[in-house]
């Protein structure tokens, strides 16, 4: 009888742990979504002086822009929605999730900038696209150190995939950038 009452407590431990999981269909809207709305706010909250200049996108400093997560919105294949003289980096793989965007010729600090939950922009972005011209070549940065170049048009899908001269992956490892 010992042997059976062990099975049977555990077959009921199995069926608590099923019965906090997460239901069928509910994959779709993860508690981790926000809306348009609500990362916007959160944007405005965790950026000093930070301003709404559109619908889905704010201005975190001159020059300096944040457009928020929205996977309804359709992402076509000329630049991503990155526009024409800006260097876009996202947080997630092929160009998803938050994107932060800059187009004054200097060097940027990701830390100085804040996501919409509050975290620096440091060791986040994943993919990025340049969509400036001419000669123009950004200067991405890891611990001071000069990590990769990417000229006028040129984007990454997936830092993941991309190495520095060590050998080492690049994902969410960029913390500073020279835009142009
Ligand atoms: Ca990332």
């Amino acid at each position: 009888m010992r042997i059976l009452k062990t099975a049977l407590a555990a077959v009921a431990v199995v069926g608590a742990v099923l019965a906090t999981g997460t239901p069928a269909g509910a994959q779709s809207t993860a508690p981790s979504e926000r809306s348009v709305e609500q990362q916007v706010q959160g944007l405005l909250q965790y950026n000093k002086g930070a301003k709404r200049v559109g619908t889905d996108t704010v201005q975190l400093a001159p020059g300096v822009s944040v457009t928020v997560a929205d996977a309804s919105r359709a992402v076509p294949a000329d630049w991503f929605n990155c526009d024409r003289g800006w260097l876009c980096l996202w947080e997630d793989s092929n160009m998803n999730g938050a994107r932060i965007n800059f187009t004054d010729c200097r060097r940027e600090n990701l830390g100085s900038y804040r996501t919409d939950k509050g975290y620096t922009w440091n060791d986040r972005v994943t993919s990025y696209s340049n969509n400036q011209s001419g000669n123009v070549q950004s200067k991405f940065y890891d611990n001071g150190t000069h990590v990769l170049t990417e000229g006028a048009t040129g984007y990454r899908r997936n830092l993941s995939y991309d190495k520095d001269i060590n050998g080492n992956h690049l994902n969410d490892r960029i913390d500073a950038v020279q835009v142009c």
